[in-house]
């Protein structure tokens, strides 16, 4: 089952048929006990002859907060180590790829966060910056996965290579995260099968393009989850992105005008197209 946000309100889809949600949010959603049960019923209830038009998305979020992993796949305490390199932050993220206690970090609220086809931006003070596309579990306030969808995790090369601890400038600016196009309630995991592509368009051409697949993911994802909800609570569930396992390599950065098509087996293609701030 696939959960849509649109301008009109939420939908569930199933195959080609649409079906209107009546709660008007997604914290209503997130906070029921059942809520694949409730989408059962929905489904019950009949389709509607209502189409999805791809104007209409939004990011399906409401009001969680969007938290993210880092450093979970061997490509990414790669290229951190050399970016940071200078800096003397390389160990670091060696050693954080090996602990037990993963890296978590805050990454957005709502209203950074840009849906399909809205722009996500480049800091205006960064020179190196990057789409990360990361498979994003959905968590209940019960800290139990109720489905997932695709994120990108913009990131600003160059500010967190200067300094480990520019992390959240790198990271948490206006548009630097984007969510979609659905969510995909389900309660098993993605298979380790399931590939991540990530190209980057430019004037018509590929200016970069990479893959994985959720089997180089170093993480369980319910340890993830288990370590977001330590001392801590999230009353409308909470996004959580599980890492990049793509970098391009040093030489590349996004610039204006940029498309990033993220796609992952099962979840389709979130598209942005890039903006400078
Ligand atoms: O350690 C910095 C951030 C890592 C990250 O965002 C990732 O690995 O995806
Ligand atoms: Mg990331």
């Amino acid at each position: 089952m696939k959960l849509w946000n649109t301008r009109k309100g939420l939908f569930l889809t199933v195959e080609q048929k649409v079906y209107p949600v009546p709660e008007t949010g997604l914290d209503a959603l997130l906070r029921m006990d059942d809520l694949h049960g409730y989408m059962d019923q929905i489904v019950g209830q009949g389709s509607v002859a209502e189409q999805l038009s791809p104007e209409d998305l939004l990011a399906p979020i409401q009001s969680q907060e969007v938290w993210a992993a880092g450093v979970t796949y061997y490509r990414s305490r790669d290229a951190r180590m050399e970016e940071s390199r200078d800096a003397g932050g390389g160990s670091f993220y060696d050693r954080v790829y090996s602990a037990e206690r993963p890296e978590l970090f805050f990454k957005a609220t709502a209203s950074r966060v840009s849906g399909p086809g809205q722009p996500v931006r480049i800091r205006r003070d960064a020179h190196w910056s990057v789409p990360e596309p990361e498979w994003t579990l959905l968590v209940n306030p019960r800290g139990q996965i109720v489905g997932c969808t695709i994120g990108n995790d913009m990131s600003s090369r160059d500010i967190e290579g200067e300094n480990p601890l520019y992390l959240p400038q790198a990271k948490v600016y206006q548009g630097s995260c984007a969510l979609g196009p659905f969510i995909l309630l389900a309660t098993k995991p993605l298979p380790p099968t399931t590939g991540i592509a990530l190209a980057v368009e430019r004037a018509g051409a590929v200016a970069f393009s990479g893959s994985t697949t959720l089997a180089e993911l170093k993480r369980d994802p319910a340890q993830l989850v288990e370590y977001l909800f330590r001392d801590n609570c999230f009353p409308s569930g909470v996004f959580l992105m599980t890492g990049t396992g793509i970098v391009p390599d040093d030489d590349f950065t996004l610039a204006e005008g940029d498309i990033v098509r993220i796609r992952i087996d099962g979840l389709g293609e979130l598209t942005n197209p890039v903006v400078r701030a």
